[in-house]
């Protein structure tokens, strides 16, 4: 009990009044859990092959509250961006992004290859940035460029390539809108990531614009706004798409 008591006060002496990437931690941690909350229960609304697009909707924000449990506590204690964790989210829930793109797409003709296309450019860019905050961070420009490679992959076939192809072709109005909107997430949310990692202090080229702190405050708005909300497009898509053939 003692050690109990000690260890809550520990934890919230460790947030001050003014740490507001502390705050976005929290706030992160708690947003996604509640997300995965709804996007479970919700299954029940919708039919079909919607069922594993909420399933996968809810693992995301799941996934990433779990780390966020985690990187709340090294914020707290250390002060330190919990970089480690941060990437192990990324590589387990951006994949799954790219299987949500996959799954909405495949009663219109997508193939398997276009679900390993997408996730290879996301190990790229998740790999090229994590040596780029990590082990090579002295060349940080040079694997965020390399990063930025597999990023444009993404946006490519996301706005051009056969996935807005097969979009473009289902005739399908519900469809469309959602990938639509799924791809400003993917050009607007996910470009606040490069915008944070240029925060960087050894050679980041908005090192000295944006504080080094602000890093975790900008990934953490990110995550929150690109998981959650990338979730509430699919959940909609599914209940208009299970409404209109009951
Ligand atoms: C839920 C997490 C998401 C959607 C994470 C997305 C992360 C990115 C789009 C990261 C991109 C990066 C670059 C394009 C260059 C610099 C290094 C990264 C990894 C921050």
């Amino acid at each position: 009990m003692e050690f109990f008591i000690s260890h809550t006060s520990l934890l919230f002496a460790g947030l001050s009044a003014n740490d507001y990437v502390g705050f976005t931690f929290f706030i992160g941690y708690m947003a996604m859990f509640a997300a995965s909350v709804f996007f479970f229960f919700e299954r029940q609304q919708v039919e079909g092959k919607w069922k594993t697009s909420l399933l996968i909707a809810g693992l995301i924000t799941m996934i990433a509250s779990v780390h966020y449990y985690y990187m709340r506590d090294i914020w707290l204690t250390t002060g330190q961006s919990p970089t480690q964790f941060r990437y192990i989210d990324w590589i387990l829930t951006v994949p799954l992004m790219c299987v949500e793109f996959y799954l909405i797409l495949k009663a219109f003709g997508a193939k398997i290859d276009l679900l390993w296309k997408m996730i290879a450019y996301s190990l790229l860019m998740l790999i090229a940035g994590y040596l780029g905050e990590t082990a090579f961070r002295a060349n940080s420009v040079l694997w965020g460029i390399i990063s930025t490679v597999g990023y444009a992959g993404i946006v490519y076939e996301v706005w051009f390539g056969s996935a807005r192809r097969l979009a473009g072709n289902s005739n399908d109005p519900n469809l469309l809108a959602a990938f639509k909107a799924l791809g400003w997430f993917v050009l607007v949310g996910w470009a606040i990531y490069p915008i944070g990692y240029m925060a960087i202090e050894t050679d980041g080229w908005l090192r000295n614009v944006i504080e080094v702190r602000n890093l975790d405050l900008i990934y953490n708005i990110g995550d929150a706004v690109n998981k959650i909300g990338f979730g509430l497009v699919i959940y909609s898509l599914a209940i208009k798409s299970s409404s209109r053939n009951a």
